[in-house]
């Protein structure tokens, strides 16, 4: 049997992670891999109902660290309920955004910093980090373009550009900070480019 592989996908809006998410996890089920496809905030009813309340636009006024405390209350019970679960079976998990993206957004975005999200990373997950991060990069323009596109904005998509540079800037320095997990894939290139990347990448990888 394959040993489960934990891989997140991460980027700003746009850039494709959705569309990847679901390559990636047919890629590696046509390879012999057993493959949940989940994503954060969300994956479980408990996630999908703090999900509701983050993207919601009529909530108002949300402090900081109120978002912060949700986005790990959601992913404390996705450890729980799907993907310490999974990885114990040997299924492994596909994660569209996982805790990069606190580091990014509440961290960077928000300005919050490192730390408080360091001491809840430390206390929800005990260690365990993903194996392989995807980190789908674009210009802020290229994201948000396609983003509206596709949906009306939520509340995080109602943000400014200096909040998604900061967001994408802090991304790249994770990336830059974690070579050996961190992998950053050019999302500006076409569709069908970006795929390759990632089936190179994942041969390089002996995962396919
Ligand atoms: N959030 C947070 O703040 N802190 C956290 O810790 C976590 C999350 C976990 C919800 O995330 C929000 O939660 C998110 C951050 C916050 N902020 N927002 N907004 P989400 O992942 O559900 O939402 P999202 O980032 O907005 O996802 P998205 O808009 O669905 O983007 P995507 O998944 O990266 O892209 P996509 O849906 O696959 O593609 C968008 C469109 O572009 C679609 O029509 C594609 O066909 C097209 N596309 C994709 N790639 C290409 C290329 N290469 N060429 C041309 N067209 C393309």
């Amino acid at each position: 049997m394959k040993k489960g592989l934990f891989i997140t996908l991460e980027g700003i809006e746009g850039v494709g992670k959705s569309t990847h998410a679901v390559f990636i996890t047919e890629l590696l089920q046509n390879n012999g891999h057993e493959v949940t496809l989940t994503r954060e905030p969300g994956g479980t009813g408990t996630g999908e109902a703090i999900r509701e309340i983050l993207l919601h636009h009529k909530v108002e006024n949300m402090a900081d660290v109120t978002e912060l405390l949700l986005i790990f209350s959601a992913r404390a019970q996705h450890l729980d309920e799907v993907i310490r679960p999974a990885l114990a079976k040997n299924t492994s998990i596909v994660c569209d955004r996982f805790t990069d993206a606190t580091y990014a957004y509440q961290g960077g975005g928000r300005g919050l910093g490192k730390d408080k999200v360091r001491l809840l990373e430390d206390w929800v997950q005990e260690g365990l980090k993903p194996d392989l991060t995807l980190l789908f990069d674009a210009p802020v323009a290229t994201g948000l373009s396609r983003a509206k596109k596709r949906s009306t904005a939520d509340r995080f998509e109602s943000e400014t550009i200096a909040f998604f540079e900061q967001v994408r800037s802090t991304y790249l320095d994770i990336a830059r900070a974690e070579p050996e997990r961190v992998y950053v894939i050019d999302a500006a290139q076409s569709l069908q480019q970006v795929q390759a990347d990632i089936s190179e990448l994942f041969k390089r990888k002996g995962l396919c």
